[in-house]
């Protein structure tokens, strides 16, 4: 007896050994017996008021969440009738229960002993399905629930950057999960876990191939295997996009040309949307990456971004799909300052774009960097609605092993205040559509995109922890206002353990996470956009094809000092902003030290807000931040008990490359600035044990083939 005893207990912890696939929708068995009876008593039964796809995966859903929680079978009911003590789905356009809902968001009260989901739509009660058992998850009372909901954002979106050879643009957690030899005939059971996480957040649109867009997609052998994803995703009320070459017309179509206002590429372009729409009905649109990193565009032929966005609405306009077109665009002019270059191509098309063209503008001027000021274009635009692009996938933030949570970047950007329509008009209502009503354009259309950080790795993101990123993104693309900290509790709880200890330890964790890397890494409003991996410290590079792709045309280190000077008496990029903004920025004084060297170059010996002198200013980020990556690995030690251990095996190990990797990009650093600055390392800091060679050889050595 005992024995047996023995073996169903190792049975079950095996069952739910955590190898991280089921990212945070566990639904494990609650093991608090009167909360796990008091949720019994209110779910006897799943009653659904009318047959669709989309709700049968709110009722599927509810049945496998409920059944792990509760650890029994909930049955489904077509109606409640006057039975009570259960789960009632009802969707309908109008009434009480759905009076302040938008079209995607639900309600969830208690009335006649039920617990009702009331939403105007099949997806409204999909998300309110996921928001209860989110509920149940977070250990929230159930007798007295009472949530109502509304996306801000319309268009939720991830951007995956994967190719058609199985290689991901950026991705650091293993191969595509598209697997294009086998689709569409073979469709892995993983897609649509998938769409279930994405659509417990909220996500609603996936754009399934990279920017840097191969043709290949269009071709019908092609659209035929997005085909199949879009039915897998569909009963999860995502649709699917499509990222598309702009030359495709002559690479595909042999035409003697891919000029917009060309008659037969506008003919081709149109055809091709029909084609696109006999295998996929509810197509989402087009992503466009055009005249950018050598990418083809309308420019190739005289034309604007918005000749080419307008001719691709055109060939859509049949149909409900849209046109995303982005304004991740920089020349390779010596003299111009590639944080100017999008704001001024885009800003003059102002007014220009169909309607149903939104503009997709990274969340700051230059690209993804660990810290980066708003991007000017934000309210700059008023009669064309902005989308945000932020990056989820950390290109600049330690690819998988370092561990940055990516929430407060995201805030950060999405509560600055542009000042546009006077104070208060931050990023976040300038997306939302609130500041300047792009009703008014036309459809409100309004889109928060994500690059994704998922791969074909088992745990999706490799860095177990780095789940908490797809997690935050599509928590905020649902409600901007959320904050960072209740969503790493809800995520830390729902996903790793419910120990009261360990959630604050790693909420805390998550949180200071980002500025530790910062420190390490890019202070003070230093960029590092050069080289092509974006992972090792190279500083001192200074040779490329174009002056934009090195590091000293960022830091612009010399013997008076560092940073980009942006005001007048440099680029006056700060011009590009309102006049509440720049003044502040333009003032080295007033300019937030996070901020600093993006908009000043500051002499070494200036002494700063803080008190220290920049030199010793720098020295003690890039030393504290490194020595935080310790604080990281003793605070992660402490929730030992408290997690999987597989887990907390794989992200202990990640931490300890971290430190390494802090240490050398402190060096690197440190070292070469040295070499302007002429100044010791101030106490209580330590001379690195390595030399500036040392470091360059050992960059060198990384950067080998
Ligand atoms: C998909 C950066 C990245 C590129 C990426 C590009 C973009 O330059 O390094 O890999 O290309 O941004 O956003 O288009």
């Amino acid at each position: 007896m005992y024995r047996l005893l023995l073996c169903l207990l190792l049975l079950t912890q095996l069952a739910h050994a955590d190898d991280g696939y089921r990212l945070w929708l566990k639904y494990d068995l609650i093991n608090d017996i009167p909360r796990r009876t008091a949720y019994a008593r209110s779910a006897q039964f799943i009653a659904a008021n009318k047959p669709s796809p989309v709700l049968q995966s709110a009722v599927t859903e509810l049945q496998t969440g409920l059944q792990g929680l509760l650890g029994k079978a909930v049955p489904v009911v077509a109606q409640s009738g006057s039975r009570t003590g259960g789960i009632v789905l009802t969707v309908a356009p109008s009434g009480a229960d759905v009076q302040g809902l938008n079209d995607e968001g639900y309600r969830i009260v208690r009335r006649q002993n039920n617990i009702v989901i009331s939403a105007k739509t099949d997806a409204g009660a999909l998300y309110g399905a996921f928001a209860l058992l989110r509920h149940l998850q977070t250990g929230q009372p159930i007798d007295q629930v009472s949530l109502t909901s509304n996306p801000k954002v319309k268009l939720r979106m991830l951007n995956h950057w994967d190719n058609p050879n199985g290689a991901i643009e950026r991705g650091y957690a293993g191969g595509t999960l598209w697997k294009w030899y086998e689709l569409p005939e073979t469709v892995d059971p993983r897609y649509r876990d998938y769409a279930r996480a994405n659509a417990s957040l909220g996500i609603n649109g996936t754009v399934v191939n990279n920017v840097n867009a191969s043709p290949r997609l269009l071709t019908g052998e092609y659209l035929q295997k997005v085909a199949a994803l879009a039915n897998v995703f569909r009963p999860y009320g995502i649709k699917v996009y499509l990222s598309v070459y702009f030359a495709a017309p002559k690479t595909l179509g042999g035409l003697k040309t891919s000029d917009p206002l060309d008659p037969q590429v506008r003919q081709w372009w149109a055809d091709k949307v029909n084609e696109i729409h006999r295998y996929i009905p509810d197509f989402g649109g087009f992503l466009v990456k055009a005249n950018s990193e050598g990418e083809p565009g309308p420019q190739d032929y005289g034309r604007t971004h918005a000749d080419g966005a307008n001719m691709l609405a055109a060939a859509m306009k049949p149909y409900s799909g849209l046109v995303i077109w982005r304004a991740f665009v920089y020349k390779a002019d010596p003299k111009a300052d590639r944080f100017k270059a999008a704001h001024e191509e885009f800003t003059p098309l102002d007014g220009q774009f169909d309607p149903k063209v939104i503009v997709q503008v990274k969340n700051g001027p230059i690209d993804f960097q660990p810290r980066e000021p708003f991007s000017p274009l934000f309210g700059n635009m008023p009669k064309t609605p902005l989308g945000i692009e932020f990056q989820i996938t950390q290109e600049y933030l330690g690819f998988a092993t370092h561990t940055v949570y990516e929430a407060p970047l995201f805030k950060e950007c999405l509560e600055a205040d542009t000042y546009v329509n006077g104070k208060g008009s931050t990023v976040a209502k300038v997306v939302d559509g609130s500041v300047h009503g792009y009703r008014n354009a036309g459809p409100t259309q309004t889109l928060m995109a994500g690059v994704a950080n998922t791969g074909s790795d088992r745990n999706w993101t490799g860095n177990p922890l780095a789940q908490a990123n797809w997690y935050a993104f599509g928590r905020l693309a649902w409600d901007h206002t959320l904050s960072s900290d209740a969503i790493a509790n809800e995520w830390t709880r729902m996903t790793l353990t419910s120990e009261p200890q360990a959630v604050k330890r790693i909420t805390n964790l998550l949180l200071k996470s980002r500025d530790i890397y910062v420190d390490y890494n890019t202070p003070l409003g230093l960029s590092r956009p050069w080289t092509g991996v974006h992972f090792a410290p190279e500083p001192w590079q200074n040779n490329s094809s174009r002056p934009d792709w090195t590091a000293v045309y960022y830091h612009r280190a010399d013997s008076v000092g560092l940073g980009f000077d942006r005001t007048p008496t440099g680029s006056n990029a700060l011009a590009q902003y309102r006049p509440e903004v720049r003044r502040q920025w333009e003032n080295p004084e007033t300019c937030p030290l996070p901020y600093l060297l993006w908009f000043h170059h500051v002499p070494w010996t200036k002494p700063l807000s803080s008190g220290r002198t920049l030199w010793n200013e720098l020295c003690t980020r890039f030393y504290t931040g490194a020595d935080s990556v310790q604080w990281m690995r003793r605070e992660w030690a402490q929730v030992k008990s408290a997690v999987d251990p597989a887990l907390f095996a794989d992200v202990s190990g990640r931490l300890d490359t971290q430190y390494k990797e802090a240490l050398w990009w402190r060096d690197a650093w440190v070292l070469y600035l040295q070499t302007f600055a002429r100044q010791p390392i101030p106490a209580p800091f330590k001379k690195p044990d390595r030399t500036l060679t040392d470091v360059k050889k050992s960059v060198d050595i990384y950067l080998l083939r």
